[in-house]
């Protein structure tokens, strides 16, 4: 693809920031307060928009339910869009409630689900007032013992309650189901991994897709094939960025393994060319999932911002079809060295373009940083004490 085409490519590239990386946030051993960081829903959603100010490609915010409950919804709709957003996915919060011990959608006691399930309907509700045509689902449902309980009747309850959830999708709105390979549970997860995930979609309807969460897979895992055989069958959904070193680390967007989020990039760049799988690749949500325990917040989102256009970048100017020859003729390294070449090249005079054409600096974060924004939100909002469970997650 020639500069033009891939600049074309990288302007419809849209990026959603989460509302609750814009808080303070932590690990269960402390929570370092950061100056300035948002405290109220209000100031995440600006926080939000900021972002799109400086990068121009993130037009939408994540928010998560209760943390960002608010009265009014539709407030919150204005109050974005007044601000040059929207909101984006209405994720349902099944893991902050004490009746969650042994789990949500598919805890034993019927009780716990109904009440689970309701507040996933609320969310359906909620993402009908602010206009968002995504619900997130992401359990923390499982078990930390063999026989703590029945490995198959954890499922079946899982598929009846997302079954009734499914139900209550108005059209035109998507379920995305997240899954993690571990944790809070140890021994088993109910959605464990993106098999079990699609059978899930596949069992409640076409309205239902999987969500990838990158760092949510063991070491080692090859997500870029996870990647592609969801955008082959119809059942990749949406992205929760984020980058780990050892388990659900939320770290910046490829800071760990920059390679592995342009081979990430490159499937769904080739899958766009494809007739077969363009209308799914299409559609695919780009989320960040992130949580900055050590470091700035907003710079630290514009940084991730900055490196998904920068694979995806990488990912458009792979030679596809010299890459095709290249294995039809059982050229291995040859195929191999045609990545290389895209992943190697040199694409920021190319994203400086881009944001000239977006009308955003060309480097967003030292404009962040340079453009006293920094200084102002900590002058404003203080340091502020760490108060809620949410800042403790
Ligand atoms: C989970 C998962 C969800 C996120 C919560 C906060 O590990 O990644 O997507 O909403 O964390
Ligand atoms: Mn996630
Ligand atoms: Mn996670």
């Amino acid at each position: 693809m020639g500069n033009e085409a891939v600049l074309t490519q990288l302007r419809r590239l849209e990026i959603e920031t989460p509302s609750w990386g814009y808080g303070n946030s932590g690990t269960r051993f402390h929570v370092f307060p950061w100056p300035g960081a948002a405290r109220t829903v209000w100031e995440r959603i600006a926080d939000a928009a900021l972002v799109h100010e400086l990068t121009g490609c993130c037009p939408s915010v994540a928010i998560h339910v209760p943390w960002d409950r608010v009265d009014d919804w539709g407030e919150l709709r204005r109050q974005a869009e007044a601000q040059g957003i929207r909101i984006g996915a209405v994720n349902p919060n099944l893991f902050g409630e004490d009746e969650y011990r042994l789990g949500s959608l598919s805890n034993p006691d019927a009780a716990v689900r109904r009440r689970a399930l309701d507040h996933c309907r609320e969310c359906v509700e909620v993402a009908e007032q602010v206009g968002s045509s995504i619900v997130s689902l992401w359990l923390a449902d499982g078990t930390n013992y063999p026989g703590q309980d029945d490995l198959r009747g954890r499922f079946r309850r899982l598929v009846d309650s997302v079954e009734e959830l499914y139900a209550a999708l108005p059209e035109g709105m998507r379920l995305l189901v997240e899954y993690k390979f571990f944790e809070p549970a140890f021994y088993s997860t109910d959605l464990p991994d993106w098999g079990t995930a699609a059978l899930v979609c596949r069992r409640v309807g076409p309205q239902a897709q999987v969500l990838v969460d990158t760092g949510h897979h063991p070491q080692g895992t090859n997500v870029e094939q996870i990647v592609a055989l969801l955008l082959e069958e119809g059942l990749l959904g949406g992205f929760h960025f984020n980058n780990r070193k050892y388990a659900d680390d939320d770290l910046i967007v490829g800071s760990i393994d920059p390679f592995e989020l342009f081979r990430i990039m490159r499937e769904i760049a080739a899958a766009r060319r494809d007739p077969a799988t363009a209308a799914t690749a299409g559609a695919v949500a780009f989320m960040i999932d992130q949580s900055h325990n050590v470091e700035g917040k907003i710079d630290a989102m514009i940084q991730s911002v900055m490196n998904i256009q920068t694979a995806y970048a990488k990912a458009l100017l792979v030679d596809e079809k010299r890459l095709a020859e290249a294995q039809l003729a059982g050229d291995v390294l040859g195929g191999h060295r045609i990545l290389l070449e895209a992943f190697e090249t040199d694409v920021r005079p190319l994203l400086g373009r881009l944001r000239q054409q977006l009308g955003v600096a060309e480097d967003p974060v030292a404009a962040f940083r340079d453009g006293g924004y920094g200084a102002d939100l900590a002058r404003e909002r203080g340091t502020a004490s760490v108060e809620s469970a949410y800042e403790q997650l």
